[in-house]
């Protein structure tokens, strides 16, 4: 209905100005003195940020929206089952790039995605450190600072620019298909391979047409959700690397301008089994 329409508008209205608040702190705690701990290994890095900038996003969004629920990185538990209902759902990613945060690496976003009846509704994705604001609304267009994008026109791989990232997990399973999978993609030929630090904005990169394509295993459903609706509204697809459809608790992607290009890269990768995110607490 359109009353449902409007609502969510206000919904969006109030994640973007709580996304500018929390890149404001991020912009704050860089400069500050950073307490970093591990969590599910010691590559998998937490700040004391993470925490601090996921309470005050999911709190201010819990008082405007108290019958809402929320997955958050910080607030979900290791171990404990990341569930995506038909309510309200925002699903938060208070700082995208943490191990980049912690070298102060100025690649670093805060992600709020926004799903209802399991259907993205909207995504949000502020670059902290150039204050860039990626906006996506279902049927009304992805933005960057107002402007409108749009996916690269590019069909051919071999000159793609294509980015992937690498997560927690290095065992020497995960590090060999990981590079296996690197050596496909540089020898397809495509123009390079970029690893930047940060999920969300590798996929705006994709929804600006400044990339090609990206894949990525092991991600989560705050690293993927709102760069998904970016990315379909900037006219590109977002799938599985099976070739199905994105399923937001699957931890595989690939997105790119051209169905053409995601097909190409997912007929090459060898997969990284991760398990689905509600039944692996792997990290
Ligand atoms: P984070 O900084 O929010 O943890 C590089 O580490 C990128 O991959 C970041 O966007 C990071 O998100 C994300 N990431 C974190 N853990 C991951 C994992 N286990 N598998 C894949 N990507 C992960
Ligand atoms: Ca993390
Ligand atoms: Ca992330
Ligand atoms: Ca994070």
């Amino acid at each position: 209905s359109d009353a449902g329409a409007e609502s969510w508008a206000e919904c969006m209205d109030v994640a973007v100005r709580t996304a500018l608040r929390a890149g404001q702190m991020v912009r704050v705690c860089v400069m500050q003195e950073k307490r970093v701990s591990s969590k599910s290994t010691p590559t998998d890095l937490v700040t004391e940020a993470d925490q601090h900038v996921e309470e005050m996003i999911i709190s201010t969004l819990r008082e405007k929206f108290p019958s809402h629920s929320f997955i958050g990185e910080e607030s979900s538990a290791a171990g404990e089952k990341c569930v995506l209902t038909d309510s309200p759902t925002w699903i938060i990613d208070p700082i995208d790039g943490t191990c980049n945060f912690v070298h102060s690496f100025p690649m670093v976003a805060v992600s709020i995605g926004f799903a209802v009846k399991k259907q993205l509704e909207f995504g949000i994705i502020y670059h902290c450190f150039d204050g860039t604001l990626y906006t996506g609304r279902r049927g009304h267009g992805a933005f960057c600072n107002g402007v409108r994008l749009h996916v690269s026109k590019e069909k051919d791989v071999s000159k793609a620019l294509i980015l992937t990232e690498i997560g927690a997990k290095r065992d020497p399973h995960t590090l060999d298909i990981f590079l296996e999978n690197m050596k496909k993609m540089l020898s397809a030929p495509t123009h390079g391979v970029r690893i930047i630090g940060s999920s969300t904005l590798a996929l705006c990169h994709v929804a600006s047409g400044t990339a090609e394509a990206y894949y990525q295993y092991g991600l989560h459903c705050w690293d993927i959700a709102a760069a998904a609706l970016i990315i379909t509204e900037a006219g590109g697809c977002v799938i599985d690397t099976t070739g199905g459809p994105l399923d937001l608790m699957s931890r595989r992607v690939v997105a790119a301008g051209s169905r053409k290009i995601a097909d190409y890269i997912i007929q090459k990768l060898k997969p990284i089994n991760y398990g689905r995110d509600d039944d692996d607490d792997d990290p």
